[in-house]
């Protein structure tokens, strides 16, 4: 199995940490969309990482396709729990992670226009989304290990990923001290092996 990749995407780095803690075996293939020379949209028309090629050579993106395409593979934890219901608000999280990181993108692209095009409504407005969603992921933690039931989940690995990478484009963001429950919870995630090996590099 071949993930097509880029080490800065927390929408990669989810489907990486996903695949290790799990143990399934892959090959990671870097290539940038963002290079004339990618090779990425002959994988997904879209021209977005990840794309994930099977032994089959079958391709699946994007990232929460990925992650059902593995629960086919066999009973590998952290798998989605049995309950129908339970997995819908498993992967309500996961969307919400997911959603944290497109408002974090739309931001870090407007950081990145020359300053006097720069639009701070804009900006603003991705922030909000991002701080919203910090709020109720901080209701969500509290006197909890985990985002959803007893152990590890792809909610708690979407939300650590989507909130290491704001450090990572968007450091001097201080999203921790409003949201202490959050911060100690991304902490001790960030201690994980999966985690300490996918850290995001330019
Ligand atoms: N919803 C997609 C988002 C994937 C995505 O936006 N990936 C970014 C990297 S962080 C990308 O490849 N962007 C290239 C582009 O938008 O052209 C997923 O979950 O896989």
């Amino acid at each position: 199995m071949k993930l097509i990749a880029s080490l800065t995407s927390p929408y990669v780095r989810k489907i990486r940490v996903l695949l290790l803690e799990k143990g399934i075996p892959f090959e990671l293939v870097l290539d940038s969309p963002w290079e004339a020379t990618t090779h990425v949209p002959d994988f997904n028309p879209l021209g977005k990482v990840p794309a994930l090629v099977t032994n089959d050579g079958e391709v699946f993106f994007d990232s929460p396709v990925i992650a059902d395409y593995l629960e086919t593979l066999g009973v590998y934890a952290p798998e989605l729990p049995a309950d129908a219901m339970e997995c819908v608000r498993i992967r309500q999280i996961e969307a919400l992670a997911d959603g944290i990181v497109d408002a974090g993108v739309a931001w870090f692209l407007e950081t990145r226009r020359p300053e006097d095009k720069q639009m701070p409504e804009a900006m603003e407005r991705q922030r909000g989304k991002i701080l919203r969603s910090l709020g109720e992921l901080e209701k969500r933690i509290q006197g909890r290990e985990w985002l959803r039931g007893d152990a590890l989940s792809r909610a708690d690995i979407a939300v650590g990923c989507a909130l290491l990478w704001l450090d990572f484009r968007l450091g001097s963001f201080d999203w921790r001290s409003r949201h202490p429950g959050v911060a100690a919870f991304v902490a001790r995630l960030s201690e994980r092996p999966s985690f300490a090996q996918t850290v995001p590099v330019l």
